[in-house]
């Protein structure tokens, strides 16, 4: 078991992170925790935005927990990068001031794509409830984007440098999107506090990258029986884990190239490819899966049919689409994704891919769908996760099963109305202009690809 290399007394907090979820944990945090033997200045104020679950599970343990990297060999590892636990409705002034503070020079995230606010077009939507309440009442924020508004106003009014704000979400375009979004917000406020931000703060793009599973009782107890540790919350995640950060931060921002991070002008090239052929493969094997009666990732990748169609889906289908960096050999990357989709270690449930799926699904599959119908190729395969998509709503729906997605509500009655008739359903969905573009939905090659992939995946 590895314990941090360096003495927690002497860390001093340089970094804010907002949605301490498992993810992080698995991922930013393990990079920071080896920077942290690098330079002390580093540790992280982990701030929930909603939920106390985090801060109340990891504060009696100090911030420490057990990250368990499970494959051809387990891996043990102290985690102790993290030396504050902030839940921001309940300590606003306390997040407000670690984000003024001259020390914090880096602010990570890692809020899913349903938490930057943002419209079909992917700018900040200034009806969003939330963001009405940060209109509303700036100085007591509910959404990121205000939170961090707020913290940047601040640091402005005492004369402190800008920031570099790291998006760690699986969105096209992150870091572009989410300063378009802060600046869009600020500027609502105060058209010199938007010019500043615009100036001295950095959202550099990124990709991120490394199977994180959900923690279950059964980790507890092989750390419990393994370390003879009682952790209320250990993270456990496959052993690959890649990290592609926009050569684009503040010189005050953290050396993250020395713990091996990937810093580059070209993370379009890396993000593109991660998000289109693993999470692309991975949304159609949550919704093919389900509907096949698997529960994990690898039990549906040893189903024959369901191999066979990832790996074509990801080598006929998709690698066209991509302009891969030169240093990238997409073959390569391809089989390494089906070989991590197997990992007999990882017990990764279909149904937590599922979720959130009109947020997923047009970052994911949508835009190569785009590319194709664009290009004349064939749609046939890549509109399979979509029509398992939409029988997944509609099965839920009939059986009264809730969603986890922010449009839950909107899904469960328009699955309530569907009626099995393909043209009809597939008519309802493409309506959805809050996941399907206007001129896709219009697009009759895609309607007709939807439609016949519809009816094959009814269910009996
Ligand atoms: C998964 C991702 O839950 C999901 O939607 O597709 O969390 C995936 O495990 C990560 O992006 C892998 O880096």
């Amino acid at each position: 078991m590895l314990r941090p290399a360096y003495e927690r007394s002497n860390l001093r907090i340089g970094v804010v992170h907002f949605g301490p979820g498992a993810f992080h944990r698995a991922h930013q945090a393990y990079y920071f925790d080896a920077l942290l033997g690098k330079d002390a200045s580093w540790a992280i104020s982990a701030v929930s935005l909603r939920s106390p679950g985090v801060r109340d599970a990891l504060k009696p343990q100090d911030g420490l927990y057990t990250l368990a990297a499970l494959d051809r060999r387990t891996e043990f590892r102290i985690i102790g990068a993290i030396k504050e636990l902030l839940v921001a409705p309940e300590e606003p002034e306390a997040v407000l001031a670690r984000l003024a503070s001259p020390e914090v020079r880096a602010v990570t995230i890692t809020v899913t794509e349903k938490g930057y606010c943002l419209n079909a077009g992917g700018e900040l939507d200034l009806a969003h409830p939330d963001v009405v309440r940060d209109l509303a009442r700036p100085d007591l924020p509910c959404s990121l984007i205000g939170w961090l508004v707020e913290g940047l106003r601040r640091r402005r009014q005492s004369g402190i440098a800008g920031l570099t704000v790291i998006s760690c979400d699986n969105l096209v375009d992150n870091g572009a999107r989410l300063g378009r979004a802060v600046v869009r917000l600020a500027a609502e406020r105060d058209t010199a506090l938007a010019s500043w931000i615009e100036a001295e703060v950095r959202f550099p793009r990124t990709m991120v990258d490394s199977i994180t599973p959900a923690t279950e009782d059964a980790l507890r107890a092989r750390v419990q029986a393994e370390l003879g540790l009682e952790d209320t919350w250990p993270i456990q995640r496959e052993a690959f884990t890649q990290w592609v950060v926009q050569d684009a931060m503040r010189a005050d921002g953290p050396d993250l190239s020395s713990v091996g991070v990937t810093i580059t002008d070209d993370v379009t090239g890396y993000e593109r490819a991660k998000l289109r052929l693993l999470n692309g493969a991975h949304s159609t094997l949550a919704y093919c899966g389900l509907l096949a009666g698997h529960e994990t990732v690898a039990r549906a990748m040893a189903d024959p049919a369901l191999a066979r169609l990832v790996e074509t889906l990801m080598r006929d289908d998709i690698a066209p689409t991509l302009t891969p960096p030169r240093e990238l050999d997409l073959d390569g990357y391809i089989q390494a994704i089906l070989n991590r989709f197997r990992n007999p270690e990882i017990r990764h449930n279909l149904s937590q891919i599922a979720w959130d799926g009109s947020q997923k699904l047009p970052f994911r599959i949508l835009g190569t769908v785009r590319d194709a119908l664009a290009a004349g190729r064939p749609l046939d395969r890549l509109v399979l996760p979509l029509a398992a998509w939409m029988q997944f709503v509609r099965g839920a729906a009939h059986r009264g099963v809730p969603l986890v997605d922010p449009l839950a509500e909107r899904l469960a009655a328009l699955g309530r109305a569907c009626t099995g008739i393909a043209a009809e359903d597939v008519h309802r969905f493409l309506a959805l202009d809050a996941v399907f573009p206007p001129e896709l939905a219009a697009a009759q090659r895609f309607r007709t690809a939807m439609e016949k992939a519809y009816a094959e995946l009814q269910p009996s």
